[in-house]
């Protein structure tokens, strides 16, 4: 099996308290390489995965940079800043508020205008209060269908799809890379 190494930049966005930074501390278990830019408002951790792709006989050692915005008065400048040089995103809302729903297309719109379309992964968070939610998966379908992106439930709390949807967002900035080795 061949091996290769890449690094990508991975942004959270999304309306503030929906779990973005609760998601990132569920995956990066090692909390102590977090470092935190304050001229910016971001926090950046570092995960390291190994992911097997069988059909293309290639191991890939992927360090994912995942950066987080601090606090959500993230002016328009330092947004801009966030966002250069992103691989992908996760753009995550709150199951338990609509309003957080419909944000997420102005946050992807805002994402675009700095990096021209990447692969990006829709996560409803807090699943495990999924009796309260204010939207049903069809009105999730319909906000993302625009993006042709995939979506997930997740929830940090229980840690349910947390590691699937890193995981998958991973792939989407990777295989396209792969692919065009052969
Ligand atoms: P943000 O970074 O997007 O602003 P946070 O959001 O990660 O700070 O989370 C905001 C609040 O939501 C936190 O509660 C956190 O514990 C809670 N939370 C995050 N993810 C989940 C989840 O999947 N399920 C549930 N039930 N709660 C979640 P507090 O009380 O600390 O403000
Ligand atoms: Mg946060």
């Amino acid at each position: 099996m061949e091996r290769k190494r890449y690094q990508r930049k991975i942004c959270l966005l999304g309306d503030g308290s929906v779990g973005k930074t609760s998601l990132i501390r569920k995956y990066v278990l090692d909390k102590f390489d977090d470092k935190y830019l304050p001229t910016i408002g971001t926090k950046v951790s570092r995960k390291e995965v190994v992911m097997p792709f069988q059909r293309e006989k290639i191991v890939v050692d992927l360090t994912m940079i995942i950066w987080d915005i601090v606090g959500q008065k993230a002016y328009q400048k330092l947004r801009q800043m966030y966002y250069q040089g992103a691989n992908g995103a996760l753009v995550v809302c709150d199951v338990t508020k609509r309003e957080s729903l419909e944000s997420m297309r102005e946050w992807t719109n805002s994402l675009f205008k700095v990096t021209n379309p990447v692969p990006i992964l829709f996560l409803a968070n807090k699943s495990d209060l999924i009796h309260k939610a204010e939207f049903k998966s069809t009105d999730l379908e319909a906000l993302v269908s625009a993006f042709k992106s995939p979506y997930f439930y997740t929830s940090a709390k229980s840690g349910a799809n947390v590691n699937r949807a890193f995981y998958r967002l991973g792939e989407l900035m990777i295989y396209p890379q792969i692919k065009s080795k052969r």
